[in-house]
């Protein structure tokens, strides 16, 4: 063991490694993320990446092709762009990417990964901007996460958008909604993905919820950890789920406002102003 006291420590091992990819793959086994469908960025502190890599020694240097100036320094995991989800956990070094921003946003430092030449997502304006945003509001939050699970997606097609109306459907549709996202679901309208407009409306839609729905494609999700972003995506999915099932049939019953009033108080929670009528 002598001989390997000066070695940096596998990166392969850190465990912001091992839950960034066994994240993906249940996101990929739940069938939200087909073929290079989805994306995560996981930021990370310098000292949870210092005792894996030598900070100093940058890989290249890859333009972002936007401004994001309070995330200079800032160390990000990211699933590289046109990689699938499927693969990340038999080759993690070339579906994966670890960068730091420099430049005001503008410059992405690679330290580690996409290692066939790659690049991180094509929507990481809406990634970066959208972590820049929960940060301003919640200055534990860690990770953004993208994927096109069937339910919330389908629900776009024949549910109002409008974010209130969309919101209490799902609070409707299982008792521990409005306990995870009581603020709500934020809902965008079809928009073209990948590009600086939408990253922009999406994370202005992220100040006021943790969850963002990109109608006819798929959502967002932000939180603290990867499990709590996993867990917030899969609840909002379920609830979707179960509107899919009943919309078409007559509804006999439902959660009443007053109910969800209760729920809240129990938990603790405050569900968004003026969402309930009670
Ligand atoms: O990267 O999901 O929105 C594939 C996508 C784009
Ligand atoms: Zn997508």
């Amino acid at each position: 063991m002598e001989n390997q006291h000066n070695m940096a420590k596998d990166i392969l091992n850190a465990p912001y490694m091992v839950e960034m990819i066994r994240t993906a793959s249940n996101m990929y086994d739940h069938g939200w993320d087909e073929r290079n469908g989805g994306n995560i960025s996981l930021m990370l502190d310098e000292k949870e990446v210092s005792p894996y890599l030598d900070i100093s020694a940058v890989i290249r240097e890859v333009p972002t092709g936007f401004d994001a100036p309070t995330l200079d320094g800032r160390y990000f995991l990211v699933t590289g762009t046109g990689k699938y989800f499927k693969n990340i956990k038999y080759a993690p070094e070339i579906n994966l990417g670890l960068i730091r921003i420099k430049n005001s946003g503008r410059t992405a430092e690679l330290l580690w990964g996409y290692s066939d030449g790659g690049r991180f997502t094509s929507e990481l304006p809406a990634h970066l901007m959208s972590h820049a945003s929960r940060l301003t509001v919640d200055t534990k939050n860690r990770v953004v996460m993208h994927c096109h699970p069937a339910n919330l997606l389908a629900m776009t097609y024949v549910h109002s958008l409008d974010e209130r109306e969309f919101t209490r459907t799902l609070w409707q549709m299982c008792t521990e909604c409005i306990v995870v996202f009581a603020d709500g679901v934020n809902v965008l309208p079809w928009m073209l993905c990948g590009t600086n407009e939408i990253g922009v409306a999406t994370a202005e839609k992220m100040r006021t919820a943790r969850l963002v729905v990109w109608s006819q494609h798929g959502i967002y999700g932000a939180g603290n950890d990867l499990d709590e972003t996993f867990g917030l995506i899969e609840t909002a999915e379920k609830a979707a789920e179960i509107y899919m099932k009943i919309a078409h049939l007559q509804i006999k019953n439902t959660i009443t406002d007053k109910q969800l009033k209760l729920l809240a108080d129990r938990f603790g929670v405050s569900p968004r102003q003026g969402y309930l009528d009670v």
